[in-house]
């Protein structure tokens, strides 16, 4: 193995996460060791599903305490800016590139307006989060890939509309679950 990288391969790494799990996820340790897990694209295969609308939520493993999912981001798409529910959200860019812009929420009267607080564009290997409220775009010509634990699974969120200052609920849904179409 190549020195420091800490674990090759998918299993070594849900085995990890699973260790990590039984400690709540500390964000230091969790973060160093996802910057330099490294996953054999050829493992990734199975679990990429393409559409060309919209990126897929593809589910790799899933307990109660995390999720593992492969996200597929065709040229041009992107997510919404979103919420992340308070939880613990990392994305590792695996293959092409794709812009993460995080925002945050200022209070305004009865309500809020959105404040942008950075911007940056990652190549494979970058690691992104934990997260809180933000847009990933893949802004590029060829397909992204990145690969997203989340801690603890959640399945609904924010959606925020930046031009008008609200948000509304998502119900978020798997386009494949453990290499199976939905
Ligand atoms: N959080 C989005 C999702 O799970 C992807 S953006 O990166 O966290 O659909
Ligand atoms: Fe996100």
């Amino acid at each position: 193995m190549t020195p420091g990288v800490e674990c090759a391969g998918l299993h070594a790494l849900i085995d990890r996460l699973n260790r990590f799990a039984e400690s709540r996820f500390p964000v230091r340790e969790v973060h160093a060791f996802l910057q330099t897990a490294r996953i054999p694209l050829s493992e990734l295969q199975p679990y990429i599903f393409i559409a060309p609308d919209h990126y897929t939520r593809n589910l790799i493993y899933k307990c109660p305490e995390f999720e593992l999912l492969l996200v597929v981001w065709p040229p041009g798409q992107g997510s919404p800016v979103h919420g992340h529910e308070g939880e613990k959200c990392w994305a590792r860019v695996e293959q092409g590139r794709l812009r993460f812009t995080n925002f945050r929420e200022i209070p305004e009267g009865d309500g809020f307006r959105l404040q942008k607080t950075s911007e940056k564009i990652g190549d494979a290997g970058h690691l992104d989060g934990p997260a809180d409220i933000h847009g990933v775009d893949n802004l590029f010509d060829t397909l992204a890939l990145s690969l997203h634990v989340y801690s603890h699974p959640y399945d609904a969120c924010d959606i925020y509309d930046v031009e008008a200052n609200i948000k509304t609920r998502k119900r978020m849904h798997y386009d494949s679950r453990f290499g199976i179409p939905e």
